[in-house]
């Protein structure tokens, strides 16, 4: 009979095109090799190292679904979430940087942008010489992006931007910044600011509990001189960011998997190798309980992950999907995390091991990007057609 894999037991493996399984090996062989050692110092010291962003770009790893005359991989949906997994399976952190760079300020510019703004660009981003990053939420609006109250004030060849974005990830690095902020008419626009430029700062926000391997800012802007050519042209409204979103929700959606993935395997090797009572933890009933639990929903996790990237692919996945796969993802990691660190007792705390750090991780993760309850919401409104978050 067939045997049991447990690390994948619905064989994702054999569902992927040999492209897709070289990409995922190219990732995992930079996170294991060049991501995983750092891991434990970046979070334990809040520390953000920028040449992550040069090392990916050199490897195609950022923008991968962005055309190869822009820069990009040219690569489709389910190779862009390979690659989240493998880099999140080290750290959540590490992903955000990765995700932002290519869902949030790459998509962005490759969807909205003139051929002079891709141009200028998408191959210095792709390439990791230029860090992105994408201010949307502010101070008192983060699930209702729609009512921002950061302005865009027309003026002679260009816009006045005046406000302030809050949570931004990569922000005090960046050296590209995808705003948006209401015009003189109230409608939603994307802008393209640049490191530097009069009016924009970007101070770091310390403290964070979690994702401290990646740095988060605000965006302060006090009347920062944008030229009409730094505008999108054409983009108005929240179809614009949310347009990013569909494709950053996406690669979370597989990335959390990585995370639940470390945590899954990590509490395998400690129950088998920990003895209490005179025998391994591993042959009591309770912990083959957890385990078994934990492996059910990855693999389930990944088949619905891997069936949306293919809809994607193909152009008929609904966008309501994507909430659908980010909310089960992230609260189904989110639980793993907390089961293992559960099982690993005492030592479950240390950093020594993952799984604390992958659990206080994925807090952030379920929240950011629409919380687990507002995806909720965006689900109850396409099952009724009602709007729960509306008046
Ligand atoms: P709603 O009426 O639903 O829609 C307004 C307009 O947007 C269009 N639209 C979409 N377009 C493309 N893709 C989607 N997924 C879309 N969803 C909606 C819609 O058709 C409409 O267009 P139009 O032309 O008719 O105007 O807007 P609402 O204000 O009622 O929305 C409510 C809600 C809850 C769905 C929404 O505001 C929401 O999703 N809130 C969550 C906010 C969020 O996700 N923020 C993320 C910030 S970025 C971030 O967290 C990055 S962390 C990254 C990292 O570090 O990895
Ligand atoms: P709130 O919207 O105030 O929500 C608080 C609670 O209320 C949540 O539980 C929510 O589910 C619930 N809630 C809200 N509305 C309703 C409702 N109608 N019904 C029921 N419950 C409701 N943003 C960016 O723009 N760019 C970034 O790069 C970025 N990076 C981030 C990095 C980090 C580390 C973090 C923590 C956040 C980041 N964010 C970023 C912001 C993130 O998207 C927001 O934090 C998130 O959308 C939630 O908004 P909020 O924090 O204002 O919470």
């Amino acid at each position: 009979r067939a045997a049991f894999d447990w690390q994948d037991p619905l064989l994702l493996d054999t569902q992927l095109t040999e492209t897709e399984r070289l990409v995922r090996d190219t990732a995992r062989a930079y996170a294991q090799e060049k991501l995983q050692p750092r891991a434990q110092h970046a979070f334990r010291h809040e520390h953000t190292d920028p040449a992550i962003f040069r090392e990916m770009g050199e490897l195609g790893l950022l923008g991968p679904t962005i055309p190869e005359e822009y820069g990009g991989a040219g690569l489709n949906y389910v190779a862009y979430g390979l690659i989240a997994r493998e880099i999140e399976y080290v750290d959540s952190g590490f992903r955000s940087m990765m995700s932002v760079q290519s869902s949030l300020v790459m998509v962005p510019i490759h969807e909205f942008g003139t051929e002079a703004q891709k141009r200028k660009y998408l191959p210095k981003l792709a390439r990791g010489e230029w860090i992105g990053c994408f201010g949307l939420t502010e101070p008192n609006h983060g699930s209702d992006p729609g009512g921002m109250e950061s302005r865009a004030r027309r003026v002679e060849g260009g816009y006045l931007l005046s406000g302030n974005k809050m949570w931004i990830t990569n922000s005090p690095i960046a050296d590209v910044f995808v705003v948006w902020a209401k015009d003189d008419e109230g409608q939603i626009r994307g802008f393209i600011l640049e490191k530097g430029w009069k009016g924009l700062s970007a101070p770091v926000i310390h403290g964070k509990v979690g994702l401290r391997t990646s740095v988060t800012g605000e965006i302060v802007m006090d009347e920062v001189f944008v030229p009409e050519e730094n505008a999108f042209p054409e983009v108005r409204g929240l179809k614009g960011p949310f347009t990013c979103l569909n494709s950053a929700r996406f690669g979370i959606a597989w990335g959390a998997l990585g995370a639940a993935q470390a945590c899954y395997e990590t509490a395998r090797n400690y129950v088998l190798e920990r003895k209490q009572f005179g025998r391994p933890l591993a042959a009591n009933q309770l912990i083959q309980k957890k385990l078994a639990d934990m492996c059910t929903e990855i693999a389930l996790g990944l088949q619905t992950v891997l069936r949306i990237g293919r809809m994607k692919d193909e152009g008929i996945a609904a966008v309501e999907l994507t909430s659908l796969v980010k909310r089960n993802s992230c609260g189904k990691a989110l639980d793993i995390a907390r089961t293992a660190r559960d099982m690993l007792g005492g030592n479950g705390i240390s950093d020594e091991y993952c799984v604390a750090r992958h659990l206080v991780n994925l807090e952030v993760v379920n929240t950011y990007e629409g919380t687990h309850d507002i995806h909720a919401l965006i689900l109850g409104r396409a099952i009724t057609g009602i709007a729960a978050f509306a008046n």
